[in-house]
């Protein structure tokens, strides 16, 4: 590979009262943070990973980047796409809803390969115009094992998706929240057994997007969905 591409991860905002063992005297200051797993499957795949702190605007940012990858984390604030909140599960952080949908209109100004974990895709979703169910507790495998095969995923034929993963695959489910209306111009390409939204492609833009955790699997080092990021970053085209 001739250049490693830069890819860029969104993560969230807490407090310093939120980290355990953390000096009192910082129990006010903001942390941003993401789980480094995202990081290790993208240095896997072989392209160089780059936290998108929230305080940048992403106009600035995101042109200097090869690729981006949003990441799971708290619910999208349902007054984004129009509903009353029903749940208070994970608490809505709109900063950061504000934040990625920034770095979505300034990927997608250039064309830059997306891939989405989780609610990233539900991010992807709601940015589209789509909307949530907004508690699916079947779906919430929340206390077992990260790793734990949940269901199965069914992948469409000739899509990305099905490009990179095959008919179908056991995947961990770690959400309480999917896919209700499908936004402008998203093709859903995986679904669960039970007919979930699992998996979202665009039609026209490289944008890639799982409601599984790829990077919590034993197959993360393998996992064609950060092979297909990167690979699309290095202007390789891997899928
Ligand atoms: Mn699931």
């Amino acid at each position: 590979m001739p250049r490693r591409p830069l890819i860029g991860i969104t993560g969230r905002r807490k407090r310093g009262d939120q980290l355990v063992g953390n000096l009192d005297v910082l129990a006010h200051m903001p942390v941003d943070l993401y789980y480094a797993d995202y990081g290790r499957g993208v240095l896997e795949a072989g392209g160089i990973p780059v936290h998108l702190p929230l305080d940048v605007d992403p106009g600035d940012l995101v042109p200097r980047l090869d690729g981006v990858l949003l990441t799971g984390g708290a619910d999208v604030d349902p007054n984004r796409y129009g509903h009353a909140s029903t749940t208070d599960a994970f608490p809505p952080e709109p900063f950061r809803d504000e934040h990625e949908c920034a770095v979505l209109d300034a990927a997608y100004a250039d064309r830059l390969p997306v891939a989405g974990i989780c609610r990233g895709l539900q991010v992807v979703n709601v940015h589209a115009g789509g909307t949530l169910h907004q508690d699916v507790p079947t779906h919430s495998g929340f206390a077992e094992p990260v790793d734990t095969e949940w269901h199965r995923v069914d992948f469409t034929a000739g899509s990305v998706l099905g490009g990179l993963y095959g008919a179908d695959r056991p995947v961990n489910s770690l959400h309480h929240q999917t896919v209700d209306e499908l936004g402008d111009g998203l093709v859903v390409t995986a679904r669960a057994e039970d007919g979930s939204v699992e998996g979202l492609e665009h039609a026209d833009l490289p944008v890639v997007a799982v409601q599984w955790h790829p990077e919590m699997l034993p197959t993360r080092a393998d996992d064609p969905l950060f092979a297909w990021l990167v690979g699309r970053a290095s202007g390789s085209a891997a899928a």
